[in-house]
C-alpha cells in the first residue's frame, strides 16, 4: 500500500477561529470545505468554496472547518449560486439556497392543477440540477461525495417529513439529468442543521468512482416506501483512484440493519451498530481496491450526535471500538430518521490532520 500522504488529496480539521490567519500558501492549496459553527460564520474568502453551516459544536468544543486540500494547481469559478474550485482531477463545489417554491421548473399539469412542490423539494431539485449541469459542462462526471444540510430535517410539512421531501427533489434531479438512481450513485450524508437554508457541498472527479454497498444493509436506493415515496439516492461508500491512490468516502452511517432502525433509544448500542456497519463497508472496500488496505484506525471520522447529553457516551464507544486516536470531529445535529440518535461518516486513503482536536 502506498502511503496516503503521497496522494493529491488531504483533509484538515481546522478551528474556524484560525481561518483568517492562514497564509496565502495555505489558501492556494484549499480545494474547498465545510465550516460548522453556531451561528454560521461569514468567511471573507469568497474565492474559496467553504460552505458555512449552522451547527452546534460539542460542549466546550469550538467551531471547526473540514477543509479539503489538493496538491494540484487549482482555479476558482462560479456557476449561478455554486462556488467551486477545480484541479486536473478534482472539483469541489458548494452552494447555499433559501428554500423557495419558485426554483424548480414545474410541468404544465402540476401548474394547471396548482400543485406546487414543497419549497424544500423544489429547492433541492433546482440545486442538484445546477450541480449536475456544472459537472457535465466542466467534465467531472463522477461525484465522489455529497454533503447535505438543512434545518428541521424531521419536521413534517406539506404532509411529508422534510427529509422525504428532500429525497423526492434529489431523485427528480438525478433522473432529469439522466443519472442512475440505483447502483453506482454517489456517497453522501444528510443532516439537520440548526438554522439556515439548504446547504450542499460536493466533491467530483474526472475518474469514475465505484459505489460500495453494505452486505448487512438494504441499499438506501432500494429502501421500501415506508421510508418515503422516493428512495434516497446514495451509496454506502464511494471508492476512487486518484493518481494511483485509492481514496474511500464512507457515507453517513447509522444504526440500520436491513432497512430497519436498531436499538431505538439506546445511543451506546446505536453507536456500536454504526461502527459495525462501517467495519463491513471497509471490508467491502478492501475487496474492491487493488492498491489500498483501509483500516478503521486510520480513517478520519465526523460524528453527528442528536442529543448533546449523549456526546460522552458516543465518544466512549467510538474510542473503545476503534482503539486508537484518529482525527474525529463531533457535532450536534439531527439525523434523518427521528429514531436515529447518531450518524458516523468516515474517509480514508488521504492524509489527514487535526489542529488540536485529534
Ligand atoms: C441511512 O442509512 C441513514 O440521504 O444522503 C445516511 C447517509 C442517511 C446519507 C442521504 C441518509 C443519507 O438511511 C441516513
Amino acid at each position: 500500500m502506498k502511503p496516503a500522504g503521497e496522494g493529491i488529496l488531504s483533509l484538515e480539521y481546522l478551528p474556524a477561529s484560525r481561518l483568517g490567519q492562514q497564509s496565502q500558501h495555505w489558501r492556494d492549496s484549499v480545494l474547498g470545505g465545510i465550516c460548522f459553527s453556531r451561528p454560521a460564520i461569514r468567511f471573507d474568502a469568497a474565492e474559496l468554496p467553504l460552505l458555512s453551516v449552522d451547527m452546534i459544536p460539542p460542549p466546550g468544543g469550538e467551531a471547526i472547518c473540514e477543509v479539503w486540500h489538493s496538491r494540484e494547481a487549482l482555479q476558482s469559478g462560479r456557476h449561478g449560486a455554486i462556488r467551486y474550485r477545480q484541479g486536473d482531477a478534482l472539483l469541489f463545489g458548494c452552494l447555499s439556497l433559501e428554500e423557495s417554491a419558485a426554483e424548480a421548473p414545474r410541468d404544465a399539469a402540476s401548474v394547471a392543477a396548482s400543485v406546487a412542490s414543497p419549497p424544500l423539494q423544489a429547492t433541492t431539485e433546482a440545486a442538484y440540477r445546477k450541480i449536475f449541469e456544472l459537472l457535465e459542462a466542466r467534465g467531472y462526471p463522477s461525484v465522489l461525495r455529497f454533503w447535505n444540510y438543512f434545518p428541521a430535517i424531521n419536521l413534517e410539512s406539506h404532509a411529508m417529513e422534510r427529509y422525504r421531501q428532500f429525497n423526492v427533489g434529489r431523485q427528480d434531479a438525478f433522473i432529469s439529468r439522466g443519472r442512475s438512481v440505483i447502483g453506482n450513485v454517489p456517497a453522501a450524508c444528510a443532516l439537520g442543521s440548526a438554522a439556515g437554508g439548504l446547504h450542499i457541498a460536493f466533491l467530483a472527479s474526472r475518474e469514475v468512482a465505484i459505489g460500495i454497498e453494505n452486505p448487512r444493509q438494504v441499499s438506501a436506493y432500494n429502501y421500501p416506501s415506508q421510508y418515503g415515496p422516493r428512495s434516497p439516492s446514495f451509496s454506502r461508500a464511494g471508492l476512487v483512484n486518484l493518481a494511483g491512490h485509492d481514496v474511500l468516502f464512507i457515507s453517513g452511517t447509522a444504526s440500520i440493519v436491513g432497512h430497519q432502525t436498531m436499538h431505538p433509544g439506546d445511543v451506546a448500542a446505536q453507536t456500536r451498530e454504526c461502527l459495525q456497519n462501517i467495519a463491513f463497508v471497509v471490508e467491502e472496500a478492501n475487496r474492491m481496491s487493488t492498491t489500498a488496505d483501509f483500516r478503521l484506525n486510520d480513517l478520519a471520522y465526523t460524528i453527528y450526535v442528536r442529543h448533546t447529553e449523549d456526546m460522552d457516551t458516543v465518544r466512549r464507544e467510538i474510542e473503545r471500538f476503534i482503539g486508537a486516536p484518529t482525527p474525529t470531529l463531533y457535532m450536534q445535529a439531527d439525523v434523518c430518521r427521528a429514531d436515529l440518535l447518531v450518524e458516523i461518516e468516515a474517509s480514508g486513503g488521504h492524509a489527514s490532520s487535526a489542529y488540536g482536536i485529534a
